[in-house]
């Protein structure tokens, strides 16, 4: 199908310190979402820079570098149609006080940086595959049918 899209998802160290990391799984697996690939690692200053170098002019990007590398992450690739809009919708407002009720950020976080879980940006066009190229080689990604999706699309 044209519109099946992979989009670049990550549960932060919050949500690996908070025994969250199943629930944002489970969260996706749900929604149809099919996972393609995952790593679960520990983010160095070199890729947290250049996952993050759109903020590096901001105030907070020094804060924000210290925590994403404070702790293991769970780098994953999702696949499913319109992904990355999805996975947007489905994480919340960035700051989770904002985020409504029935997202991610919305039922498990109170906090603007503390915020669980990471998606690539659907209005930074090209955002998805950066991200993918970033944390993933092209033979960590996984072809595959999920059982289900003759049923989940038309
Ligand atoms: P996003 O994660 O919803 O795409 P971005 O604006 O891209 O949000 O910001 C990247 C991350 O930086 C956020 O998820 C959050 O962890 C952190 N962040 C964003 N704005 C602030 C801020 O004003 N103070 C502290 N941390 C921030
Ligand atoms: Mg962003």
């Amino acid at each position: 199908m044209t519109d099946r899209e992979r989009t670049f998802v990550m549960a932060k160290p919050d949500a690996v310190q908070r025994g969250l990391v199943g629930e944002i799984v489970s969260r996706l697996e749900d929604r149809g979402l099919k996972m393609v690939g995952a790593k679960f690692m520990r983010i160095d200053q070199d890729l947290a820079h250049d996952h993050y170098a759109e903020h590096e002019d901001e105030p907070f990007f020094d804060d924000l570098v210290s925590f994403i590398t404070s702790g293991p992450v769970l780098a994953m690739v999702w696949e499913g149609h319109d992904a990355t809009r999805q996975v947007r919708e489905m994480m919340g407002e960035t700051d989770c006080r904002e985020a409504a009720p029935g997202t991610i950020r919305g039922d498990f976080g109170l906090d603007l940086q503390n915020n669980l879980v990471h998606g690539s940006d659907h209005e930074d066009p090209g955002a998805n595959e950066r991200e993918i190229d970033l944390f993933f080689d092209e033979d960590e990604l996984v072809d595959y049918e999920r059982v289900d999706e003759t049923w989940l699309y038309s």
